[in-house]
């Protein structure tokens, strides 16, 4: 355990869970905060489906964020599952950031959250992100309303993006936080295995080079990470599970060049997560209908007994 030799102040631990709809940039913010990516991030909503803890470690504290999944109305059992994990979340944390879009207005989405908050008793931060997209007027107009619906601890507009007023907001989460111990070693940042990670890289490139229906029916599953001794190269197969024919067509391309092009973009990513050079073998498989099966569900590693 670390503790601050200067002022004797005792060390601060905690987790805090990062709540919001879809598309606020949550999982942007986790990333900017623990300076890795660790969550992948997209334009699409719906992006992240499991939570994804991220770890920051400080001379004086230690924090422990949970980026979640977009809280929407779920139209399918991996939705429910979704749904699932975000509000789970909120039990046993010390503190909750309720991430909003600050180009966007107070509508039914932000009021069904703030409902659930009613029986919370955890402090509760507002966070208007995306700041760097409107004027400093509309800012004060927008807190205002957020005023009247909820008594936020505090109200702190930042730019995940860009990252103004991240450290700022960094000292308040602090001052929330109760004494406890590190939890996790200074080095450790994640603490979801990398064969998630690697997963989830490979189908944040699908996300990025896709349209339409694709992006909400990709799975990807790691069949193999080998190492084989005495060589530099990390073997990866792993296989992309869409809904329909139609759509493995769009995901291998014309004469594969969509499949190759998603490979190319994914090692790369990969390749800095483990330090070493890899060999990445991409399938893809067609599995009908898999959201609504709870046994493709488990498999495809959305879990409940997990959460
Ligand atoms: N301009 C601007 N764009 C941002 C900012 N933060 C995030 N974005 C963009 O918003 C989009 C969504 O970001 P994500 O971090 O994936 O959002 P999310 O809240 O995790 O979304 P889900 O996982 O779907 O719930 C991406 O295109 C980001 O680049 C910001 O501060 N400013
Ligand atoms: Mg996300």
């Amino acid at each position: 355990m670390q503790n601050n030799s200067n002022n004797n102040a005792a060390y601060k631990s905690g987790f805090i869970s990062i709540i919001g709809r879809p598309n606020v940039g949550k999982s942007t913010f986790l990333n900017r905060v623990i300076g890795q990516k660790i969550a992948i991030m997209s334009d699409k909503p719906q992006t992240t489906r499991n939570k994804v803890q991220g770890v920051l470690t400080q001379e004086s504290a230690q924090m422990i964020f949970i980026d979640t999944p977009g809280i929407h109305k779920p139209k399918h059992k991996l939705g429910d599952f979704m749904m699932k994990v975000a509000q789970n979340t909120l039990k046993e944390v010390d503190l909750i950031l309720f991430m909003v879009n600050a180009e966007e207005g107070f509508g039914r989405g932000e009021e069904y959250i703030i409902e659930k908050f009613h029986s919370i008793t955890t402090p509760i931060f507002l966070i208007i992100n995306k700041i760097d997209k409107v004027h400093p007027d509309d800012l004060l107009q927008i807190i205002e309303t957020y005023k009247e619906k909820y008594a936020f601890k505090e109200i702190v507009p930042i730019s995940a993006l860009q990252g103004n007023n991240v450290d700022r907001l960094l000292n308040q989460i602090q001052t929330y936080l109760p004494e406890g111990p590190q939890y996790y070693p200074a080095d450790q940042v994640t603490d979801h295995p990398e064969r998630f990670i690697i997963a989830e890289l490979i189908r944040e490139k699908a996300l990025h080079l896709t349209r339409e229906e694709i992006p909400h029916s990709l799975a990807v599953v790691i069949d193999k990470i080998e190492r084989q001794q005495g060589k530099e190269i990390i073997h990866v197969m792993a296989t992309i599970i869409v809904e329909r024919d139609s759509q493995k067509g769009i995901i291998i391309g014309k004469k594969g060049g969509m499949l190759k092009e998603i490979g190319k973009r994914a090692r790369g990513d990969i390749e800095n997560l483990l330090g070493s050079k890899v060999f990445l073998e991409l399938w893809v498989k067609v599995q009908k209908d898999w959201r609504n099966k709870i046994s493709q569900l488990r498999e495809y590693g959305f879990n409940e007994d997990e959460y």
